[in-house]
């Protein structure tokens, strides 16, 4: 059997959807921002797209990166540049969304992402440590 004969079960059992599957949710799903001309569109563990360009399909998490970053490489060859690819930053909010998509190197893009699927723990302790305030004595 061949890569591409692989079933869906084959291949959600060879996929890393988090410590606890948190994030199987966002399988087979797209999320799509307008931003100036460009319609962009995520779909975690499958692809990314600027319009019909491809930003690459999905490789990993970026090892690490704790599950907050997914990778997708081998997007379009950009004229005189690398192969396009996106980089997805997650982050925890109340629905499933992207918000935002920059482009800070050449063809090298970087979406931000809300999901409830990254809200935890390790979040409330890094928004913490953001505002500066200590953990309150009862959460101890
Ligand atoms: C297109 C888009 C841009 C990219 C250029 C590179 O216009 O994919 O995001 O910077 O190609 O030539």
């Amino acid at each position: 059997m061949g890569q591409n004969d692989k079933t869906e079960a084959d291949r959600d059992a060879s996929t890393d959807f988090g410590p606890n599957g948190e994030f199987y949710p966002l399988k087979g799903k797209c999320f799509d921002l307008m931003l100036a001309q460009y319609k962009y569109q995520v779909c975690p563990f499958d692809k990314a797209q600027q319009d019909y360009t491809s930003l690459g399909r999905y490789e990993g998490w970026d090892p690490a990166s704790g599950y907050r970053i997914m990778n997708f490489r081998g997007g379009l060859r950009c004229w005189n540049g690398p192969d396009r690819s996106l980089s997805l930053h997650l982050r925890c909010g109340s629905e499933d969304k992207v918000i935002s998509v920059d482009e800070p190197g050449k063809c090298e893009y970087m979406a931000v992402m809300e999901t409830p699927a990254a809200c935890d723990e390790r979040f409330a302790e890094a928004l913490r440590l953001e505002l500066n305030e200590p953990a309150r004595a009862e959460e101890l």
